[in-house]
């Protein structure tokens, strides 16, 4: 498979710090990218929603063309040729995911559709199992309504409250309230690891200690943090952890669900059918082990295999100077974009990933995607999924631009002429 192609830094003189990838390696990888070699509207195409879903680099693409071409057959059940190799390329993605979130086991690897679904898993399975009346689940102000919702719906469902813990002018969690909401009354804590809205990165190590202190288990969503950053779930120690393929340079339709084996034991099937069973009569089925008892009927083979294939590459890259060069271009971002007056960031948090929300005085953030559009700038307009972070800021919307490394500090430049062009327009 091919590499990207990275510059020799292995003669850096401090080993211990990232190196950032530099511009030129940017703009090399850049190129393994077919999708953004594209004009719209007559110019270059700025690619900068890349919180909603990332660009596929040639290699991901391949990989699915090849394997409908060439490979594809079910996996877990035929005996010959196709299924087998099948059965293997879609188990080495499980190793592949492990390895790159430092798991303890391939075991505790689960595929899904995505984080969504691997969040309404836990609901449906640990929630409904060990929530009852009276507990409370505790969430905070910034989650997706991915991280909210479920949660939400499970405590309608059996009598539990949902406790909130609030977020600061800045974007950050109020820390001093967590400590006061987090009491032995919890019995769960979900938690964002990077805001999507925000782009503020929480101190989730420190809160996963501080349940743990009281053993309340933590379930980390990494929908914004595991593309851009390196992840140590041993590390963290956190009990669930949940993310997406495509946000992470890999195909739609497939996710994963990580899991302490000792949850993903005591937790119940989520759906139940071919694939998750040891064995079956009309009398009795007993279920197969973790993970293939989260994991019923015919999985996303092919995306899965290519999930694999994206981790290949980012593995290769190295998710820690990806980050690194993330944060350098959210710097020049921050800084370039208050330069204009009317600008207002919202989320403004020290400890931030490549994400910028902004506001215009006069301009409704709808108007400034689609005038940015014209300009061949893609960003999002919206509340993002987080309607209550838009309530807490008195804000219908944000516009906002997200970055990836393949972003460079021209596409910000792109971003920050043509937002001047806006002012210009409603002022
Ligand atoms: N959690 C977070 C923090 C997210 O940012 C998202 C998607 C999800 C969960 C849900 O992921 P899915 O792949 O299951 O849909 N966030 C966004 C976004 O910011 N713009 O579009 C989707």
């Amino acid at each position: 498979m091919a590499q990207p192609v990275l510059d020799d830094i292995s003669s850096s003189p401090v080993q211990s710090v990232v190196s950032p990838l530099t511009d030129a390696e940017a703009l090399r990888l850049r190129a393994d990218f077919p999708v953004l070699r594209q004009q719209v509207h007559g110019k270059p195409l700025v690619y900068l929603d890349n919180a909603a879903t990332t660009q596929k680099p040639q290699v991901v693409i391949d990989r699915i063309t090849n394997y409908y071409a060439h490979e594809n057959g079910t996996v877990r059940r035929g005996v010959y040729k196709l299924s087998e190799q099948s059965t293997r390329d879609f188990d080495a993605t499980r190793v592949k995911v492990a390895k790159m979130l430092n798991a303890a086991s391939p075991s505790e690897i689960i595929f899904t559709r995505g984080t969504t679904e691997a969040i309404n898993l836990v609901a449906a399975t640990y929630g409904r199992t060990f929530i009852q009346a009276g507990d409370e689940i505790l969430i905070s102000g910034m989650e997706h309504h991915a991280n909210l919702v479920p949660w939400q719906q499970l405590c309608l469902e059996k009598g539990a409250t949902l406790q909130v813990v609030p977020i600061t002018d800045a974007g950050e969690l109020d820390m001093a309230e967590l400590d006061r909401l987090l009491t032995s009354k919890v019995k769960f804590v979900a938690i964002g690891h990077v805001s999507n809205a925000l782009g503020t990165v929480n101190p989730i190590k420190t809160i996963i200690e501080k349940a743990h202190a009281l053993n309340i288990p933590v379930l980390v969503d990494g929908a914004q943090s595991a593309p851009h950053m390196a992840v140590d779930l041993q590390a963290l120690d956190c009990d669930f952890f949940a993310f997406s393929g495509h946000k992470l340079y890999g195909p739609t339709g497939v996710g994963v669900l990580y899991g302490k084996m000792k949850h993903l034991e005591a937790m119940p099937p989520y759906q139940f059918g071919g694939d998750m069973i040891h064995s079956v009569s009309f009398e009795k089925t007993t279920f197969a082990k973790p993970p293939a008892k989260f994991e019923a009927g015919t999985p996303a083979i092919a995306e899965v295999i290519a999930l694999g294939t994206a981790v290949d590459y980012l593995t290769a890259i190295g998710l820690d100077r990806i980050g690194a060069y993330e944060n350098e271009l959210l710097a020049y971002a921050t800084a370039r974009m208050l330069e204009i007056p009317e600008v207002r960031l919202i989320g403004t948090a020290p400890e931030k990933a490549g994400i910028l929300s902004f506001v215009l005085q006069g301009a409704h953030p709808h108007d400034i995607g689609t005038i940015l559009d014209r300009e061949g700038i893609a960003l999002r307009a919206g509340h993002h999924c987080a309607q209550p972070i838009m309530q807490r800021f008195g804000l219908p919307a944000t516009a906002r631009a997200s970055f990836s490394f393949y972003n460079t500090r021209d596409d910000i430049d792109a971003l920050v002429q043509a937002v001047k062009v806006v002012v210009k327009l409603f002022n």
